[in-house]
């Protein structure tokens, strides 16, 4: 595996979430594979979990890790072919890629969208320059549509916590202050719907989702008639794409509580964190036993292990 940036850049997800479960119990059974291997990770934006959690299952395969804040600490860069750089860019993406894939073996990137160029961001335009100018496998840590590695976590959550062979799974928008990417409900619903299970996705009305992402589940705009016998549910907040990273006026009452979760099946409930406390959320919920952020964020450890163990096996 040369990529991992969607769901589709697998063999098998089904198997794929098996491994990585299978990987979480013996973790430490490969330690010497990454021998003399160097991971890099470079930063476009924030992250906690990302950066820890990736460093940390490259430790445990024993890789080198350097981590690089580009979007900080970097020079700025261009990206587009042939222009004459006599602005605020210093550096071209060509240049800068190929060189950290002189130092590493692997590469671990993010880059989140813009908000403000619908057709730039779903061209995955830094992500996709990466992979041609590096000549490194190339793992996304979020790109501007899709955030893999958190969706592998949130399934092999699924697995873990489900009591029933096909559990409602129910991904639910919750408010926010500001513009947020659609990446995690993008990613969340693709390998929801590769795993084979039945996805219900809810939303005020003009946050609808790119639909190459949400084929086959099921559109719900009324909150309570979708949480309705939820096994799991997702919590989420993301900017229209229709009309492109707007936060449209109202829905605060899409805040998910303890009294909306009376007509679940005593769902557990999930988020990626970071997370807006009452905002998204109410703190009970995420302080309560059904409550599975910690246990997912755990798992990201193991997702990135298993992928960077793959890299590693088969390049
Ligand atoms: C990112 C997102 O894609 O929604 C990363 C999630 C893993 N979230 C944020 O940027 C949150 C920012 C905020 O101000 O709450």
């Amino acid at each position: 595996m040369k990529y991992f940036t969607t769901v589709n850049d697998i063999y098998d997800a089904t198997r794929l979430v098996k491994d990585a479960l299978e990987l979480k119990a013996n973790p430490y059974s490969n330690s010497s594979l990454g021998k003399n291997k160097t991971l890099g990770l470079i930063f476009f934006n924030s992250s906690l979990r990302t950066r820890l959690s990736t460093q940390k299952a490259a430790l445990n395969l024993g890789m080198h890790v350097i981590v690089m804040n580009i979007g900080t600490e970097g020079w700025a860069l261009e990206y587009e072919d042939g222009s004459i750089m006599n602005g605020s860019s210093v550096e071209h993406i060509k240049d800068a890629a190929a060189v950290i894939g002189l130092y590493c073996d692997i590469i671990a990137v993010r880059c989140f969208p813009t908000l403000t160029n619908k057709q730039e961001d779903y061209s995955e335009k830094v992500l996709l320059q990466f992979m041609k100018y590096s000549k490194k496998p190339i793992i996304s840590l979020e790109s501007a549509t899709l955030h893999p590695l958190q969706s592998l976590a949130d399934i092999m959550t699924i697995e873990e916590y489900k009591k029933v062979e096909n559990p409602k799974i129910v991904l639910t928008w919750a408010p926010h202050i500001k513009p947020l990417p659609q990446v995690v409900a993008n990613s969340f619903s693709e390998w929801v719907l590769k795993s084979n299970y039945e996805l219900i996705i809810t939303h005020p009305k003009g946050y609808e989702l790119c639909e190459d992402y949400i084929k086959g589940a099921k559109i719900e705009y009324d909150q309570q008639t979708a949480l309705a016998n939820a096994d799991f549910v997702y919590v989420k907040n993301w900017s229209s794409y229709y009309d492109y990273g707007k936060v449209l006026d109202g829905n605060q009452e899409w805040l998910l509580n303890n009294q909306k979760m009376l007509v679940t099946n005593s769902a557990k409930v999930m988020h990626c964190l970071p997370v807006r406390r009452n905002l998204e959320l109410s703190d009970e919920l995420l302080d309560g036993e059904n409550s599975l952020v910690l246990h997912q964020a755990e798992n990201r450890i193991y997702a990135a292990q298993t992928v960077l163990k793959i890299m590693l096996e088969t390049n």
